[in-house]
C-alpha cells in the first residue's frame, strides 16, 4: 500500500429493504475518517459521494433481483471511478452504502490484477444468486456476482466476468449462511472461517492463516468489511444484525495484522446505518478499524 488514498462515498441503500444505510458515508466522515488518516501521514483525497440512483422501493419490477437497474447503473459508475483511482496509483477506500456496492468496487479493481485476493469480513456469505436468494436483496449477492455466479446483468458489470477466483477468497465471521450459499461454498471449495473457527483458533491464528494463504497466491488483496461481521453489541447500526459476532477487539487485531502484512491494496466499509445506530457508534467503530488497517498503533 502506498501513502496516497482516495476516499469515495457510495450512498446506496437499494440492495436491501431498510432505509438509512445511504447515510453511511456521511456518518463515517462525521466520525472523522479524513483527519484520522491525515494524522497517519497519508495523502488523503476525498472524492465525495457518487450519485447513487434513488428509486421508490415499492416499484419493484423484479422480486428476485430488487432494484436491479438502479443498482447496475450505480455500480457501473462506481467501477469506472474506482478504476481511475487505481490508475492514478492511489489506494481506493470506498465507504458504503449497503454491500451491493462491492459489485462495482470489485469490477473497478479486478481488471488490474491477475490474482486479486478478497477478504470478506461479514456475518453473511453474500453468495446468493437470483435463484437461491430468500429475499431478492442484491446485498446478499455481491460475492457470488463477482465470482461470476448469478444473473448476467450483475456478473457482467464492468464488461468482464469473473472479477475474482474462488480460491482467492477468504470469508471471515460467517454465521448466517443460506442453503444455496453453503452449496456454493462446498462446490467451489471457498475458504471460510466461521465463528466456530474464530472461537476455536482465536483471531490471531485465523489472520495468520489468512495472510499466509493469500500472500503467496495473490498480487493484491481487497478487504470488503461489512460492519455486521462484528457483534451487534459493538456495531448496532446495521440492517441485518446477527448475534454471536466478532468483537471490537478481535476486529482491531485483525486490522492491525493486515496493516503489518502490507497485503491490502483496496478496501470498503459497508452497511453502516445511522438511523439504526446508537449515537453514531457503528460509524466510529468503522473509523477506528480503518485507522488500524492503515497502521495506527499505540506505540
Ligand atoms: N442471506 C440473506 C441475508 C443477508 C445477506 N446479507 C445480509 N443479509 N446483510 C439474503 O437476503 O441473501
Ligand atoms: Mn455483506
Ligand atoms: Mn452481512
Amino acid at each position: 500500500m502506498g501513502n496516497k488514498l482516495s476516499i469515495l462515498g457510495v450512498p446506496m441503500d437499494l440492495g436491501q429493504m431498510r432505509r438509512g444505510v445511504d447515510m453511511g458515508p456521511s456518518a463515517m466522515r462525521y466520525a472523522g475518517i479524513v483527519n484520522r488518516l491525515k494524522k497517519l501521514n497519508y495523502d488523503v483525497e476525498d472524492l465525495g459521494d457518487i450519485r447513487a440512483e434513488i428509486t421508490d422501493m415499492t416499484q419493484n419490477e423484479n422480486s428476485s433481483l430488487r432494484n436491479l437497474k438502479a443498482i447496475t447503473d450505480t455500480s457501473t459508475v462506481l467501477a469506472d471511478l474506482v478504476g481511475s483511482v487505481v490508475e492514478k496509483g492511489r489506494f481506493p477506500l470506498v465507504l458504503g452504502g449497503d454491500h451491493s456496492i462491492a459489485i462495482g468496487t470489485l469490477a473497478g479493481i479486478g481488471r488490474y490484477f491477475q490474482n486479486l485476493g478478497v477478504i470478506w469480513y461479514d456475518a453473511h456469505g453474500d453468495l446468493n444468486t437470483d435463484e437461491t436468494s430468500p429475499s431478492g436483496n442484491i446485498h446478499g449477492m455481491p460475492l457470488a456476482a463477482s465470482l461470476g455466479f448469478g444473473h448476467p446483468v450483475l456478473t457482467e458489470i464492468g464488461g468482464y466476468s469473473p472479477k475474482i477466483k474462488p480460491e482467492n477468497v477468504v470469508i471471515i465471521g460467517a454465521r448466517d449462511l443460506d442453503e444455496g450459499e453453503r452449496k456454493l461454498i462446498r462446490e467451489k471449495n471457498i475458504n471460510v472461517f466461521t465463528m466456530h473457527e474464530i472461537d476455536r483458533l482465536g483471531m490471531a491464528k485465523v489472520m495468520e492463516q489468512t495472510i499466509d494463504y493469500l500472500k503467496d497466491r495473490t498480487d493484491g488483496v481487497h478487504l470488503s468489511l461489512d460492519l455486521d461481521g462484528l457483534d451487534p453489541h459493538d456495531a448496532p447500526g446495521v440492517g441485518t444484525p446477527v448475534l454471536g459476532g466478532i468483537s471490537y477487539r478481535e476486529s482491531h487485531l485483525a486490522m492491525e495484522m493486515l496493516a503489518e502484512s502490507r497485503l491490502i491494496t483496496s478496501a470498503e466499509f459497508v452497511e453502516v446505518n445511522p438511523i439504526l445506530d446508537e449515537r453514531n457508534k457503528t460509524a466510529e467503530v468503522a473509523v477506528a478499524l480503518m485507522a488500524s488497517l492503515f497502521g495506527d498503533k499505540l506505540l
